[in-house]
């Protein structure tokens, strides 16, 4: 069986997930499309989806007959409309991160889908489907390291877009080291705080940059992640974890050393579409095979609850330059279960 595939939201990332579930990936096939820019949309359409219909409104892709599952790629704040939409049409969605913009509107999809009685959301945390991340997480898992104590990361982009705003180093970029720093040590957090530093040069006046973050987790490990999105060098990604016996490094994307011009050198990657190509077709081929059998084995709406519950406690950190307590409440049973293949 093909799974049929909506697309809500063909930008960059639309446009990426759009190429790889129609043209890569094994088992599925994009039949329709929506986009604010319907213009846009249709010229996506026809450079890489042609037969796809093309819908005026992101709910004109949900409750079209064709469609079996839904992706949703538009901006963070139409997530909860759509996502909600998803649940309330019995259709699979699979929701780019954040799975939406507050913790409030993420418990809503919460509710939706219990009440639904089945799982039908996954949210795009797809660093659980980096090599090196569960390289790293097998280190920690199997003892090697001995027990985390602290972790260093670094969260480096080298521009953003317009659209990137307020508080967005925390709510969409800071928000994956949230969720994945949570799976690879399997913890929770209990506080954060924010610290500016000086700010770059490089900055757009509206915006702070770079952050220093610091969390807390319910064992005592200390986290500081530094997110820097105008870091002239590139897209770098960063995560270091101190054990008690050892210490482990994510591994580097793989590159070629070169000798030239009287230097040693490794190319340094610019965005996040090639660092994590490998991790972006993973997510999504296991989502679809998960689809295929009624499942859903990858983050849960809870974890991108829980990470929209952490980036809030962040910003307030940050604007009241005060440790905030981060507190969630007890976890719906719904969501302990142990799904057939968990692969994630
Ligand atoms: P983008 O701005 O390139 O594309 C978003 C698209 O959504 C635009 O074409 C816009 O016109 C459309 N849109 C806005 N409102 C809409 C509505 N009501 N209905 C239909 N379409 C609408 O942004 P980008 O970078 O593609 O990001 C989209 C989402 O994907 C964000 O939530 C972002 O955080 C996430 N993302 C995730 C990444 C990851 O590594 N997992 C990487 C990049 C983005
Ligand atoms: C972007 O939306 C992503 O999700 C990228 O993975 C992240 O590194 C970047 O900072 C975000 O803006």
């Amino acid at each position: 069986m093909t799974l049929k595939i909506g697309v809500i939201g063909t930008g960059a990332i639309g446009q990426e997930h759009i190429e790889r579930l129609h043209n890569r990936l094994v088992g599925s096939t994009v039949v329709a499309v929506n986009d604010i820019n319907l213009d846009q949309a249709r010229a996506v359409a026809v450079r890489l989806t042609p037969a796809a219909r093309v819908h005026e409104t992101g709910q004109g892709v949900v409750s079209d007959p064709n469609v079996d599952a839904v992706v949703v790629t538009s901006w963070g704040p139409t997530h909860e409309e759509f996502v909600l939409a998803s649940i309330a049409a019995g259709k699979p969605v699979f929701c780019e991160k954040p799975l939406a913009t507050t913790a409030a509107a993420c418990l809503n999809i919460v509710n939706a889908e219990v009440a639904s009685g089945r799982h039908f959301v996954q949210v795009g945390f797809m660093r659980r489907y980096d090599k090196g991340y569960r390289l790293l997480k097998a280190q920690i898992d199997n003892g090697n390291l001995g027990a985390p104590l602290m972790v260093h990361c670094a969260h480096r982009n080298p521009s953003v877009p317009e659209v990137y705003a307020g508080d967005m180093a925390i709510t969409d970029s800071f928000v994956h080291e949230i969720d994945v720093l949570r799976w690879l040590l399997d913890d929770d957090y209990v506080s954060a705080q924010v610290i500016l530093p000086k700010k770059t040069r490089h900055s757009r006046a509206d915006l702070d940059d770079p952050h220093m973050i610091l969390l807390e987790t319910a064992k005592g490990i200390r986290i500081d992640v530094e997110v820097f999105v105008n870091c002239p060098y590139g897209y770098d990604i960063q995560c270091q974890v101190v054990g008690e016996d050892g210490v482990g490094y994510l591994p580097e994307p793989m590159s070629v050393l070169t000798r030239k011009d009287a230097r040693l050198s490794h190319e340094i990657l610019q965005d996040w579409k090639l660092r994590f190509i490998d991790s972006y077709d993973v997510e999504l081929q296991e989502w679809i095979e998960a689809v295929k059998i009624g499942e859903v084995w990858g983050p849960t709406a809870w974890d991108g609850y829980f990470a929209s519950v952490t980036a809030e406690a962040c910003v307030e950190a940050k604007h009241s330059g005060r440790i905030v307590p981060i507190k969630i409440g007890q976890r719906p049973a719904f969501y302990d279960r142990k799904p057939k293949r968990a692969a994630a």
